[in-house]
């Protein structure tokens, strides 16, 4: 015969239990865990491991007990979310040493809390591919207006060099961006390194029949996110109707 706990206990393992669900699914310190720790892109960033790796059943479980376990050393995660493993990690390292201590494939993708200087209204927005530390402008401008805002505050106008970035943005509404042709007519830069914006970008980014250099020349750019097809349009960069978006680095 099965042995029976008395009733007063099962009650006690039972509400023990809904406040440990409620705890991992209401408290603060859960969501807290999932909107500072985002995944680090690229292949110079890594952590030191704290100790022995575990299975998690989920990315936020996997921060919230390296958090619960190691408190302020926990920097970052390595989680594998085939596998569940879930690796403690340091601080976050970059260049050579940093790529030296890069997550392994069994290990998987490295977490780390946003770096983003939260002043002057920036916030810190991820989405499932990427991130940015950005501040929508609430009002119009031109362009040489919002370029000077954004480098008064250190910060450059938002660039993307993957579509999937575009949605970090606003839905719905036009913004000028850091992407202009000022400097050779029909050569589209980024303002933050100056490259080309690639061929195939430009197909993904440009409405149909934009950039069309039209009138007296077109030589900044707008976008829209959120409309499920490109939006992308140069227009007069002394045009005062957008508002911008400026850019801080993530990872300085
Ligand atoms: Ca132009
Ligand atoms: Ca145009």
């Amino acid at each position: 015969m099965a042995h029976r706990l008395p009733l007063p206990q099962v009650f006690l393992q039972v509400t023990v239990l809904a406040g440990i669900l409620y705890f991992f699914n209401h408290s603060s310190n859960a969501s807290l865990v999932e909107k500072t720790f985002t995944k680090v892109a690229g292949t110079h960033y890594g952590s030191n491991r704290l100790g022995a790796a575990w299975i998690s059943e989920s990315r936020p479980g996997c921060l919230l007990r390296c958090v619960l376990k190691y408190s302020s050393q926990c920097q970052s995660v390595m989680y594998n979310s085939a596998t569940g493993l879930c690796t403690p990690g340091s601080f976050l390292q970059s260049g050579t040493f940093g790529a030296a201590l890069a997550p392994s494939s069994t290990e998987g993708d490295l977490y780390a809390p946003s770096v983003c200087d939260t002043s002057d209204a920036f916030t810190y927005v991820t989405s499932a591919t990427t991130s940015a530390c950005i501040m929508a402008s609430s009002s119009v401008s031109s362009y040489n207006a919002a370029y000077l805002y954004c480098l008064n505050l250190g910060a450059h106008l938002f660039v993307l060099r993957s579509m999937d970035k575009l949605d970090l943005l606003p839905h719905g509404q036009g913004y000028i961006i850091g992407l202009t042709d000022l400097a050779v007519e029909g050569t589209f830069v980024w303002q933050d390194t100056g490259d080309v914006i690639t061929k195939d970008l430009k197909l993904l980014f440009f409405r149909s029949r934009e950039p069309n250099n039209n009138g007296v020349g077109e030589d900044c750019t707008v976008v829209t996110a959120g409309t499920g097809s490109p939006s992308g349009n140069d227009l007069p960069c002394d045009f005062v109707y957008y508002k911008f978006v400026c850019e801080r680095p993530v990872y300085s």
